[in-house]
């Protein structure tokens, strides 16, 4: 038997957060990424999950306490002196604080397509405001509650203290919503009006196997419906031809050796995609979560997706348009270690202002990607191919490389975007211009 302490992992901020919720009490086996407690912040509530497995010895904080990154919460004892230790996780935001701010509230960050970010401060949830604009509280089983039945919290009306909801108000709006659509012979709607797809029992037709959801996996269907519902989208393709920058990375294969440092084609698709931000501020926007204004970013910082064994992750390189291939293509490395090692923070999945999502490696000749909102834009990047290509005499073999361009055309017109991706094809079509 050992005992071992769980603390709150870095939550991006040096600002004191309440502990709202306790969801283990001292005797409970917990399991590992099982939720402890709930913090809230001002900006959002926060589930941290344990981090290794065993039973709850004591909880050394208490609702009302204010804690900070570091701040032990529990103690646990776990079977053997063996740690089961898993990697500090990211702590998971649930909900996002929606009283409306007297002065233009700030931008949601962009969420990690996961833990995506999703991970960044967007929440896992939509946002979830009661009518009259004040704070909602709910717990996270009253919010997997809620996701299961489909039921929005901001539609229930809360009965627990400071209006907090409770599981049963959960279950009665729905049962009341139930019988109000029996009365008028139709299928509930929930949501935004979104009819749900009815539950099938799907072992009717066959064997099946219920398979949890990881908390990454949970976390992205969750940004990517926000996303897709929220952002009209817009896809336009291209090609570049990248024969000379395929000749040049094979120029480099000894120097690549020597530094140990991998070029892909990642690595000057950033840099060109930081050169046509740069070049047409419009993509390197956010629209304000006022709906009346847009917020410029001066800084260029490009998410790339990620996929490892747990889901998909979207860390963030910053300053890419200051960066050098070779600082590029060392950060691509590390951060993608880091996402598929399950090592990453929060902090390194925040602030992006545009992401790259290759599916290169794999295969494919193009893809939709969804805009990770509230950035604006996506470049989807699918396999090389080697195509006949008419340089006005002859067809020569050329390698020419599929790309898309989501965009969210609340901010994006059809000729930005055109502009934009004229210019980025033409940047990485000839590498000479990524130096400019
Ligand atoms: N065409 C052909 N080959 C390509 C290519 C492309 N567009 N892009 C990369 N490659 C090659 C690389 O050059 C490398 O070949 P070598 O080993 O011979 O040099 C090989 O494919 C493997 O590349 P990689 O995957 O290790 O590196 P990367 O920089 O291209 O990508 C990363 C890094 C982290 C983006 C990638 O590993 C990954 O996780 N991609 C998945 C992203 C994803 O899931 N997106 C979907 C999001 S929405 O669901």
């Amino acid at each position: 038997m050992a005992k071992q302490s769980v603390s709150i992992p870095d939550l991006g901020t040096d600002d004191a957060v309440d502990v709202i919720e306790l969801c283990v009490k001292p005797g409970d086996e917990v399991a590992v990424e099982q939720s402890l407690v709930v913090l809230e912040s001002a900006k959002a509530s926060m589930e941290v999950p344990s981090t290794v497995a065993g039973r709850v010895i004591a909880l050394t904080v208490k609702v009302g306490d204010k804690v900070h990154s570091g701040t032990v919460i529990a103690e646990i004892e776990t079977a053997s002196s063996a740690t089961t230790e898993a990697p500090a996780p990211a702590v998971v935001p649930v909900a996002e604080k929606t009283a409306a701010p007297a002065a233009p509230a700030p931008v949601v960050e962009a969420a990690p397509v996961v833990a995506a970010p999703l991970a960044d401060s967007a929440p896992a949830v939509a946002p979830a405001a009661p009518k009259d604009g004040s704070v909602l509280y709910a717990g996270p089983a009253v919010r997997k509650l809620a996701r299961e039945l489909g039921v929005e919290l901001r539609d229930v009306t809360g009965s627990g203290p400071r209006g907090r909801l409770t599981q049963d108000d959960v279950r009665r709006y729905v049962k009341q919503l139930v019988s109000k659509m029996a009365s008028i012979g139709t299928a509930p709607a929930v949501g935004s009006g979104i009819p749900a797809i009815p539950p099938v029992d799907f072992a009717k037709f066959g064997a099946v196997e219920t398979l949890p959801l990881t908390r990454i996996d949970k976390i992205t269907r969750d940004n990517m419906h926000r996303s897709w519902l929220n952002v009209p989208h817009v896809t336009q393709w291209d090609e570049a031809d990248i024969t000379d920058l395929e000749d040049f990375r094979a120029d480099m294969k000894a120097d690549m050796e020597k530094r140990k440092i991998k070029l892909t084609p990642l690595a000057f698709l950033l840099k060109a995609s930081a050169n046509a931000l740069r070049e047409h501020p419009k993509f390197n926007r956010s629209l304000h979560s006022d709906g009346e204004n847009f917020v410029q970013k001066q800084y260029i910082h490009i998410g790339i997706a990620v996929d490892t064994p747990m889901g998909l992750m979207v860390p963030v390189i910053r300053d890419v348009d200051k960066k050098g291939l070779w600082d590029l293509g060392a950060e691509i490395a590390q951060l993608s270690d880091k996402a598929r090692h399950g090592k990453l923070m929060p902090t390194d999945m925040q602030g992006g202002c545009f992401t790259i999502s290759s599916l290169g490696a794999l295969g494919g000749q193009g893809f939709t990607p969804i805009v990770n909102a509230p950035e604006v834009a996506i470049l989807g990047v699918s396999k090389t191919q080697m195509k006949p290509v008419w340089d006005g005499a002859a067809f020569v073999p050329r390698k020419m490389l599929p790309l898309t361009l989501s965009y969210d055309h609340r901010v994006i017109n059809g000729a930005d975007a055109g502009r934009f991706f004229t210019f980025l094809v033409e940047e990485i079509s000839d590498i000479r211009r990524l130096v400019l």
